[in-house]
């Protein structure tokens, strides 16, 4: 994977800056989003009173994860570090495998994308790509 540049992190920032307000509504459209194009991931949600993409449920852990992914942009510059505990949690508590982390990233920059073309450049694009996939492989590392 290719690391992150100074110019990159800027790109982030900026770009969350821009659209951290709205962080809410992308975290549950992603989160519907990923339950319903990849309903594998459902598996892990069992214990919810209702599955379905808009339920409550959905709708709160899509904000759960967009304020880890918030929290992650203020830890940009040692991801592994920051984001030792929620790794630990995926890993030994909830044991989502990884491959999840790269699909929800995925669900992530298809609704950022949607609901704000004009800040989405291919510039931010890249940036965006390059910082999911760090935070992807933080959440991976106590796998190891
Ligand atoms: Ni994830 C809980 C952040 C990907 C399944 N997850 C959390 C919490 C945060 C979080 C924050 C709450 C922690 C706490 O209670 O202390 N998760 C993130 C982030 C990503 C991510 C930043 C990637 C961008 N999680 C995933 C994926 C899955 C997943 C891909 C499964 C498909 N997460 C869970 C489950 C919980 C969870 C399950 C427990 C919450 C619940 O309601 O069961």
């Amino acid at each position: 994977m290719t690391s992150l540049t100074a110019k990159d992190k800027d790109r982030v920032k900026t770009f969350w800056a821009q659209v951290s307000g709205k962080a809410e509504d992308i975290g549950s459209e992603a989160l519907a989003r990923m339950l319903i194009v990849y309903p594998q991931t459902k598996t892990y949600f069992a214990h919810w009173k209702d599955t379905s993409p808009f339920s409550a449920n959905a709708k709160k852990h899509g904000i759960t994860v967009m304020g880890g992914v918030a929290f992650a942009v203020t830890k940009i510059d040692d991801l592994k570090a920051g984001l030792l505990t929620l790794s630990e949690l995926h890993a030994f508590t909830l044991r989502v495998d990884p491959a999840n982390f790269k699909i929800l990233s995925h669900c992530i920059m298809v609704v950022m994308a949607n609901m704000f073309p004009e800040d989405f450049t291919p510039q931010v694009h890249v940036a965006m790509d390059k910082f999911l996939s760090a935070l992807a492989l933080a959440l991976a590392e106590k796998y190891r």
